[in-house]
């Protein structure tokens, strides 16, 4: 795993600012003294721009393409995590992107998003090992606290493998679905992709993230939660060139028609992502801790519970079998001795029988006597 140590400025120039300062005063101050580790996994055919949105919200290359090191000769899911610290305003944060290639790629798809679950399993278990412990204090957290889905731009609704992953995930991660490379749809089809996504996540009863309603926060956040909330389903479209637009740099899109900052929100809703996201980290790790962690924890420990009961069970079972064998190899042994005796008495009788025999033979003896 790469870890490098950056001070980017996630609101990027000249762009209305929304970083982790600006978090509610509360989280902001726990924030400071902790720092926080934060991991989002991104999961989406190859080529839906994961690379370049992830890139283009944080503002920095955290993901670098293409990996040297991830072998995709054998079209499986390969997980490529990457850390970089950010820090802004004295407020830390330890970010692991892990970007997931080959997802969707092979014949048989029915097995092919198994690495990704399993990745997400694997944290919970190394938290769960972790926590029991000597060293619980300093815990690395690794679990997933994010996972951003990637939904190709000109689908119809979700495709059977997204419903079957979706539903698997939607009980261990906090998903965020998104409809990628927004700048390819018209306004009308963008609203009727946005339309048909939350018809479908409704029909398939996935479970997506729900941001809190915010009712202790003040005015401001308040109205930027409502702003944030009413792009849902996000759509997204992701650019690492800046561009000089009206005196400033912006990261956007060059068409032979236009220039498309990637931040705008009538096309797109990458700055309500980030927003959400920067602002919600506190939100989806204490959700992944209280809810799905506990899920897992629960499950664990009734798995774990069952497994010794089952092993004590067997064991008796064992001492049963046993003790049955034992009286069976009782009852053969006697049997067999019985049988002997049986035979060693007809024996003793037959030798009796023929001396008889041959006394009667010798002439002059009368049988009698
Ligand atoms: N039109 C459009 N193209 C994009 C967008 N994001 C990325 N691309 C392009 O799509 C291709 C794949 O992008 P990449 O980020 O590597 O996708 P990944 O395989 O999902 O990580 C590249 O040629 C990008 O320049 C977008 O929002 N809109
Ligand atoms: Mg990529």
């Amino acid at each position: 795993m790469e870890s490098s140590k950056k001070t980017v400025d996630v609101g990027g120039p000249g762009m209305s600012y929304v970083g982790f300062s600006d978090l509610p005063n509360l989280i902001h101050r726990k924030s400071v003294k902790k720092g926080f580790e934060f991991t989002l996994l991104v999961v989406g055919r190859d080529g839906t721009g994961k690379t370049t949105v992830v890139n283009s919200i944080f503002h920095t290359d955290i993901i670098n393409e293409p990996p040297e090191h991830v072998d995709f000769s054998d079209c499986k899911v390969v997980l490529d995590p990457s850390t970089v610290e950010l820090e802004e305003r004295g407020v830390k944060v330890r970010l692991t992107v892990v970007h997931s290639h080959g997802y969707g790629d092979s014949l048989n798809n029915t097995s092919n998003p198994d690495p990704i679950i399993k990745y997400i399993d694997d944290q919970f278990d190394k938290y769960f090992n972790d926590e029991s412990g000597i060293n619980r204090r300093h815990i690395l957290d690794t679990r997933v606290h994010c996972l951003l889905y990637f939904i190709e731009p000109y689908q119809r609704g979700l495709k059977p493998l997204d419903v079957k992953f979706l539903k698997a995930v939607g009980s261990k991660v906090n998903v965020i679905p998104l409809i990628a490379k927004s700048d390819t749809l018209t306004k009308q089809e963008l609203a009727a992709k946005k339309d048909q996504l939350a018809r479908d996540i409704e029909k398939y009863e996935i479970k997506v993230y729900q941001m809190p309603d915010g009712e202790d926060d003040d005015a401001e956040y308040k109205e930027t939660f409502a702003c944030i909330k009413k792009c849902m389903p996000f759509a997204v479209c992701g650019s690492n060139t800046p561009i000089e637009m009206k005196n400033h740099k912006v990261l956007a899109r060059a068409y032979p028609w236009g220039i498309l900052d990637v931040e705008n929100g009538e096309w797109t809703d990458c700055k309500a992502l980030r927003t959400m996201i920067i602002s919600q980290m506190s939100d989806l790790q204490e959700v992944t801790h209280n809810v799905h962690y506990e899920n897992y924890r629960s499950e664990r420990l009734l798995k774990d519970k069952l497994g010794k009961r089952y092993g004590e069970a067997s064991e008796s079972r064992m001492d049963a079998i046993g003790e049955q064998q034992r009286e069976q190899d009782r009852l053969l042994r006697e049997k067999d001795a019985e049988l002997k005796r049986m035979q060693e008495h007809m024996a003793r009788l037959q030798q009796q029988l023929q001396q008889q025999t041959k006394l009667d033979a010798i002439p002059g003896r009368d049988s009698r006597v």
